[in-house]
């Protein structure tokens, strides 16, 4: 078994689409293992994204991640980390599949709807970013 992390991003929160994500999480067989709303601070939005920190698209990304509430999530699956993104589809939601979370969601490639980890190493620093030991069930 495996864990990743994923975020129901701001964009998502605001059009209500949160339960049909998560929905889309329990039908994919994944176990919701942790699970919270949050709003994430300028300070934990840079330090989550700080692979991008000096792109041009920082300030916005932070400022848009900062932006509302988000669900944080903890999801466990068999191979959970390819098959969540495989879920998620392309950052660009211009470019991902028809039934993906992101072509049904998101707006933009910033707006995008959801967040999944990018390895095992990613998803592991991603859950103690959000999440301390005891809450993981
Ligand atoms: P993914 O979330 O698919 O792993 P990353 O890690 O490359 O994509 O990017 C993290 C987040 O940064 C994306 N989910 C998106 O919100 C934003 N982002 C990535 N590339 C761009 C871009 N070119 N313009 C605006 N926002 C971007």
């Amino acid at each position: 078994m495996e864990k990743t992390f994923a975020i129901i991003k701001p964009d998502a929160v605001e059009t209500k689409s949160s339960g049909k994500i998560l929905a889309r999480m329990e039908a994919e067989g994944f176990r919701v293992v942790a699970m919270k709303s949050h709003c994430i601070t300028k300070a934990e939005a840079e330090g989550f994204y700080g692979e991008h920190a000096g792109k041009g698209f920082f300030g916005s990304l932070v400022a848009y991640m900062t932006s509302g509430p988000v669900f944080v999530v903890v999801l466990e699956r068999e191979n959970a980390v390819a098959h969540w993104r495989a879920v998620m589809g392309a950052t660009n939601p211009a470019n991902a599949d028809e039934g993906t979370i992101r072509k049904e969601f998101g707006q933009s490639i910033e707006r995008n709807a959801a967040h999944g980890s990018a390895n095992l190493a990613d998803a592991a620093r991603e859950v103690t970013f959000f999440f301390s030991q005891t809450e993981l069930l």
